[in-house]
C-alpha cells in the first residue's frame, strides 16, 4: 500500500495499522513522489490525500490515471475536511473510494482491503483475456496458428510487403494419403503425425516465417523475404524435411507477391493440386499471378 500524505503524523498511524494487518507500505510526502513510488512499486492500493505540496492529490491521480503502468492501481481519497465536494469530484476522476481522516481503524482496513480485491481481480481479468487471446489464434491439437490467426497475420504481412518492397511467400501442404494413417493406426495415430509434421515444419523455417493449420491435414507457411532464397527452394527443404524426419509425405503448392492475399492462396491452391495430380510429395510453386485488371 502506498500511504501519500504530507502529515508525518497520518503516515506513521497509516503505517502501524496497515502494517499491523500484513500489509506492506510505502510512503510519499507529496503528490509527485506518489506518482514516482506507483511506478516504481508493485502498488495494490494508493491511499492519497487531497492536499499536498508540489503536486496536490487531484493532480496526483490525474497523472496516475494518465499512466498506463499505474492507471489500474485503485486510488483511496484521505480526505481531512468536511465537505463532499472534494470527494465526490475526485471519484469522478477516477478514485475508486474515499475515506476521511482520521479512519477507524476497521473502516481503513475494509476499504483498502476492497481496493486490494479491486486490483487482483482486474489481474484475473486480464490473464484470462491474454489466455483467451492465445487460445482464440492457436490450433488445439498442433499448437499452431489457426486459420484465422494466419488470415490475420497474411493480411498485416502483405500490407508490410508492399510498404517495404519486399516479396510475400505461401506455401500450402498436404499430407499425402493421409487417409491410410487413420486406417491404418487410427484416428490417435493420425493426431500423433500431424503433430510430428507440424514440429518439423516450425524447425525448418526461420523465425519470422509463419507455420498454421490451414485445416485437416494441410498446413501453411508465410514467409517474408524470401529474396536471398526462393519460394520454391523453401518448399523443397520442407518436403524433404517432413520426408526424412515424418511417416508420411507432403505435396507442397507455392507463389508469392505482389498478389492480393485470396489470389495468392488461390494460386498455391491450384499448385498444390497440380503437385498431387503429378505424382506427390512433390513442389510446385509458380511466380506471381497476372495482376487483375
Ligand atoms: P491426398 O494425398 O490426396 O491428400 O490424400 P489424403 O488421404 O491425404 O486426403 P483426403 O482428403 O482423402 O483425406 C484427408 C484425411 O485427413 C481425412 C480426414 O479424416 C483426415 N483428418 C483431417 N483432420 C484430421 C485430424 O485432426 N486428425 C486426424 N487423425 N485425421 C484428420
Ligand atoms: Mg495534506
Ligand atoms: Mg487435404
Ligand atoms: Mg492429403
Amino acid at each position: 500500500v502506498l500511504v501519500a500524505d504530507d502529515s508525518e503524523t497520518v503516515r506513521a498511524v497509516l503505517r502501524l495499522e496497515l502494517v499491523h494487518a500484513g500489509y506492506q507500505v510505502v510512503e510519499a510526502t507529496n503528490g509527485q513522489e506518489a506518482v514516482e513510488l506507483a511506478r516504481q512499486y508493485d502498488v495494490a492500493v494508493v491511499l492519497l490525500d487531497v492536499e499536498m505540496p508540489v503536486l496536490d492529490g487531484h493532480q496526483a491521480l490525474a497523472a496516475l490515471k494518465a499512466d498506463e503502468a499505474t492507471r489500474d492501481i485503485p486510488v483511496v481519497f484521505l480526505s481531512g475536511r468536511g465537505a463532499g465536494d472534494d470527494l465526490v469530484q475526485a471519484l469522478r476522476e477516477g478514485a475508486h473510494d474515499y475515506l476521511r481522516k482520521p479512519p477507524e481503524p476497521a473502516e481503513l482496513l475494509a476499504r483498502v482491503g476492497a481496493a486490494n480485491r479491486i486490483k487482483e481481480l482486474q489481474g484475473e481479468l486480464r490473464r484470462r483475456a491474454e489466455e483467451l487471446d492465445l487460445v482464440s489464434r492457436t490450433d488445439y491439437l498442433t499448437g499452431l496458428s489457426n486459420r484465422r490467426h494466419v488470415e490475420e497475420h497474411l493480411r498485416a504481412a502483405l500490407a508490410a510487403s508492399v510498404r517495404h518492397g519486399h516479396t510475400l511467400a505461401v506455401l500450402l501442404l498436404d499430407i499425402d494419403h493421409f487417409k491410410r494413417v487413420n486406417d491404418e493406426g487410427g484416428h490417435a495415430a493420425g493426431d500423433e503425425v500431424l503433430g510430428s509434421v507440424a514440429r518439423t515444419l516450425v524447425s525448418a523455417v526461420r523465425l519470422e516465417d509463419l507455420v498454421g493449420r490451414w485445416g485437416g491435414e494441410e498446413f501453411i507457411v508465410v514467409a517474408t523475404n524470401t529474396a536471398e532464397h526462393s519460394a520454391a527452394a523453401l518448399a523443397e527443404r520442407l518436403r524433404h524435411a517432413v520426408e526424412s524426419s515424418t511417416p508420411v509425405t507432403v505435396s507442397i503448392g507455392g507463389s508469392w507477391t505482389p498478389a492480393p492475399a485470396d489470389r495468392l492462396i488461390a494460386a498455391a491452391d491450384a499448385n498444390l493440386y497440380a503437385a498431387k495430380d503429378a505424382g506427390r510429395n512433390r513442389v510446385v510453386v509458380d511466380g506471381p499471378p497476372p495482376p487483375v485488371v
